[in-house]
């Protein structure tokens, strides 16, 4: 039985070290996503260049980079997106939400978010 759940474990976590949203966004590929970028993931959802993610970019962004293999395939963008809209405005911006979002991934506040930080709170994002 622990068998199992080692090797279930051991599953999990090639899946989310695997997390191609995490390696996608490490620019320079030494583990840790500095808040340019964090940006970045979004900055290229912004197609009408205006500084804010809507609704709408949230969604199609979404579609496009493919984080329903992120999120298991079980999310619905339409919620991450007020999860992520930290003050409700409809638009997912560097301040505040962006930072309050970087906040939270980086657990030890050094301005960084390693894989690890990355892993957990990436989970916890999305704790019913
Ligand atoms: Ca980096
Ligand atoms: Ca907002
Ligand atoms: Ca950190």
């Amino acid at each position: 039985m622990n068998g199992v759940i080692f090797v279930f474990a051991a599953l999990l976590a090639v899946v989310f070290c695997d997390n191609h949203l995490f390696r996608n966004a490490d620019v320079d590929g030494d583990d840790h996503l500095t808040e340019t970028e964090f940006d970045a993931i979004f900055d290229h959802w912004d197609t009408t260049g205006d500084q804010k993610v809507d609704q709408y970019e949230f969604t199609t962004g979404w579609d496009r980079d493919d984080w329903d293999d992120n999120t298991d395939g079980d999310k619905d963008p339409r919620i991450v997106f007020h999860l992520f809209d930290v003050n409700d405005d409809g638009f997912i911006q560097d301040v505040p939400d962006l930072r309050h979002l970087f906040n939270t991934f980086d657990n030890n506040g050094d301005q960084q978010i390693s894989k690890t930080e990355f892993r957990q709170s990436w989970d916890g994002l999305f704790d019913d």
